[in-house]
């Protein structure tokens, strides 16, 4: 069997240590199946750069080979083009892109040089499979040292509309080098549909129907592989003691009451200073909620170093501040933020006590809280998962109740409508959605971005 080589920005664990998402898992899986090797950054920053010696660790049949970048990498590569140009930009946020001709000179020369290492170790039959946006034009550096193996990309965040892209500098050049590789995969149909609009009228490809493009001599699948996660063991998680000790820590704290959870990154994308407005809307607007049902937002800081991130933790505690403070009660909170992380189990158990699961995102490749909040419930009592449209995740989950997480009005009349959802019609939407989790898992994603590679006539 053809060996598998997984490159990522970061890479691992290969270990499953409580910590571990759905991906690391589905990829472990995929690589211990062939065995092979998981490439990438080794997170560290010294004076060689890409340079440096590889640092290589062995489980079993999967070796993980990591490789340090320069300062001047990070600042142009990382936080540069990767996290201030591309982030944005494939969020539909224009505004708050950072065009620089420096970053994105530096984005390219790492990605050849992180072709450059990776190309010795390649052997004829590997199948390589790339992930995310920071190597968007790897396949273009590797087919130039005459790589000619499969290789398949896929994008964990969206892919914008034509008329977005067409407003990043050099963005036909940038997906004429996606077109080398031989499948690129989205979360969703509207992204898939999306680059191919883009591949087929601004970068010169012809479009062949049955997900495939043409791009000069070569044919390229294009095509949603919608993400999941090990929906089984998430539910089970929450049924773990640990996360039993959870839930009877926060049942006791909420004497009766109930809890609206949220869970995310601090990240402009996940539009919390917006789900903050329109809880404070729902206390407005149904006031019967008063007293009786909070929110806890848990949101560790992401990219710290990003002024737009600072800026959005300081309004979210302004917000939150104001809101407890016109609403709270001697004994009653009524939104708990806190900015920190939790290991698995306990989110899971956290989950499980939430009698509404919030996840308003203004954009998102697919949103993976949404489909473990749905795994952590109990079927005979589930909670009511409310999300936004604007999340891949509501591709599938068509039985939340969805919502436009621009309108507070909205926001707050679909958690209303949650709240008061009988128990049958949650029951109802809650399996149906399960069940889908469990089919469309994380290990039969991998498999089937690995299946459609292999299956490309070459
Ligand atoms: P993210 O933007 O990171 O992922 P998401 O899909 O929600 O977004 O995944 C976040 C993960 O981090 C979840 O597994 C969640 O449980 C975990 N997490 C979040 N906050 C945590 C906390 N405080 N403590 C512990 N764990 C926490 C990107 C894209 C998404 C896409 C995924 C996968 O932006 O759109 O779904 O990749 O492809």
């Amino acid at each position: 069997m053809a060996r598998l080589v997984v490159v990522s920005n970061r890479v691992g664990p290969l270990k499953d240590t409580g910590r571990a998402g759905g991906l690391a898992v589905a990829l472990v899986d995929a690589l211990t199946e062939t065995g092979g090797i998981w490439f990438g950054w080794s997170g560290d920053v010294s004076p060689e750069g890409t340079f440096s010696t590889l640092k290589k660790t062995r489980s079993k049949s999967v070796q993980m080979v990591q490789l340090d970048i320069t300062q001047a990498d990070y600042d142009g590569f990382y936080a540069g083009y990767a996290n201030r140009t591309l982030w944005p930009v494939l969020h539909y946020r224009l505004d708050l892109a950072d065009f620089n001709r420096r970053f994105e000179q530096t984005y390219r020369y790492v990605n050849e040089r992180f072709a450059a290492r990776l190309g010795p170790m390649l052997q004829s039959d590997d199948v390589i499979w790339v992930h995310d946006y920071h190597f968007l034009t790897f396949a273009a550096d590797l087919r130039g040292m005459n790589v000619t193996n499969p290789l398949a990309f896929f994008l964990h965040i969206p892919f914008p509309a034509p008329e977005i892209l067409a407003a990043l500098p050099n963005a036909k050049l940038i997906i004429r080098a996606m077109l080398a590789y031989d499948l690129v995969g989205f979360q969703t149909e509207r992204d898939a549909d999306n680059f191919r609009r883009f591949a087929v009228e601004e970068a010169g490809a012809t479009d062949l129907g049955d997900h495939q493009v043409r791009f000069g001599d070569r044919v390229i699948r294009v095509r949603a592989y919608p993400i999941g996660i090990d929906a089984d063991a998430f539910s089970k998680l929450a049924m773990s003691p640990d996360a039993q000790k959870h839930i009877k820590r926060l049942e006791k704290l909420m004497a009766g009451r109930q809890q609206i959870i949220g869970v995310d990154r601090i990240d402009y994308s996940k539009g919390l200073p917006e789900r903050f407005l329109a809880y404070e809307r729902l206390l407005k607007d149904y006031p019967e909620n008063r007293g009786r049902l909070s929110l806890m937002q848990i949101a560790p800081p992401s990219r710290a170093e990003l002024d737009a991130y600072i800026e959005i933790r300081r309004e979210l505690e302004e917000l939150s501040g104001r809101v407890n403070g016109r609403y709270a009660e001697l004994d009653w909170t009524p939104i708990r933020f806190l900015t920190r992380s939790f290991p698995r189990r306990a989110l899971a158990g956290i989950y499980r006590a939430s009698r509404i699961g919030l996840v308003t995102p203004l954009r998102d490749g697919m949103n993976l809280v949404a489909k473990e909040y749905v795994a952590a419930q109990r079927a005979e009592d589930p909670g009511m998962l409310v999300l936004s449209r604007f999340a891949g995740a509501a591709e599938q989950m068509k039985e939340a109740v969805i919502v436009n997480p621009h309108s507070a009005e909205e926001v707050a009349a679909g958690l209303q409508t949650a709240i008061t959802m009988p128990l049958d019609e949650r029951r109802d939407r809650w399996q149906l959605m399960f069940d889908r989790l469990c089919q469309n898992d994380a290990v039969s994603w991998s498999r089937s971005v690995m299946e459609d590679v292999k299956a490309i006539q070459r």
